[in-house]
């Protein structure tokens, strides 16, 4: 069945020389898990708002509400699995000399599917952490509970980064520097709507790095990529890895 995508030959070619490949990653890597995306017409934003879900602003005027609602995805994130697409970034990272993931994703699906070194752009949903002093927090939650800060009494909040809020200084800066070093960038299952992540491939290409897109639709940012797979990574990622260890054998 995966054999029905073809792949063109100079994408593998160009693979199988690289020496370092930087991978951005977002929430349509997830979506055959069962995970759904932001902005897809079935996607989270189309039922929920993301100023009273996902912004400080949100959280300060109804805490409960912002906490309830990333426990029921934290609930679904714990029944899902990895899928071949997540599988098949793990084994490429094997087979290649340097490697990393950016992901936007929160649900941590790459690191259980086996990948190293991943790098969490936007945090994720299964930490926590202090709203007011920023110390994390260990402890299990009781059921609808809003849990305290044990160090200075303030509200727990999950350790995502929501709108307006900064990202994690060191992996944005890493993110940065691997963009513009690495030879090859895949861009893989997202909107290219979110900045700063949604710079990164620019920053790629602008620095001389061939760009890939692997995505189930034309995106804002699929011109800036030298070639595009509009198919699931799902379905694309392992023909691809299967390609590769074919020509490297
Ligand atoms: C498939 C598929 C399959 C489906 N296979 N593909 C510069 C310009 C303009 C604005 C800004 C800017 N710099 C900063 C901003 C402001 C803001 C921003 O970007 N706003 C824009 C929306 C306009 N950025 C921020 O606030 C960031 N902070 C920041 O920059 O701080 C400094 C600063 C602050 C204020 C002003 C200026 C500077 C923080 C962004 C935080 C984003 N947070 C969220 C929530 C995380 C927590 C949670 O999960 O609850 O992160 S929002 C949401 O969007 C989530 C995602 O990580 C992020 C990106 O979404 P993603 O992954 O691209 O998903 P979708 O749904 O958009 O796309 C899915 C794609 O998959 C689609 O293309 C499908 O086709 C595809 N797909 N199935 C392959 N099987
Ligand atoms: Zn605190």
């Amino acid at each position: 069945m995966l054999k029905e995508l073809e792949i063109a030959d100079i994408i593998i070619d160009k693979l199988a020389n690289a020496s370092h490949i930087v991978v951005l990653t977002g929430a349509g890597v997830s979506a055959e898990s069962g995970v759904k995306t932001f902005r897809d017409p079935d996607g989270i934003w189309a039922k929920f708002n993301p100023q009273e879900l996902a912004s400080i602003d949100g959280f300060m005027s109804n805490p409960k509400l912002v906490w309830d609602w990333y426990q029921e995805r934290r609930a679904i994130v714990d029944s899902v699995l990895p899928n071949t697409g997540h599988l098949a970034l793990a084994e490429l990272e094997r087979i290649v000399p340097k490697f990393s993931i950016y992901t936007q994703n929160v649900d941590k699906l790459h690191q259980r599917a086996g990948s190293q070194n991943v790098q969490e752009l936007h945090g994720n949903i299964i930490e926590n952490k202090c709203f007011d002093c920023n110390e994390p927090y260990f402890d299990n939650i009781e059921k609808d509970t809003l849990p305290k800060c044990k160090k200075c009494g303030g509200r727990i909040r999950p350790n995502v980064v929501w709108f307006g809020e900064m990202l994690p200084e060191q992996v944005l800066r890493n993110a940065e520097r691997d963009a513009s070093h690495c030879d090859f960038f895949i861009t893989i299952g997202t909107s290219g709507e979110v900045y700063p992540a949604a710079g990164l491939p620019e920053l790629a290409v602008r620095n001389g790095a061939f760009a890939l897109e692997i995505n189930a639709n034309k995106t804002n940012i699929s011109r800036l990529h030298q070639a595009n797979i509009f198919a699931p990574s799902g379905l694309a990622l392992p023909v691809i890895v299967e390609l590769l260890k074919n020509k490297t054998r």
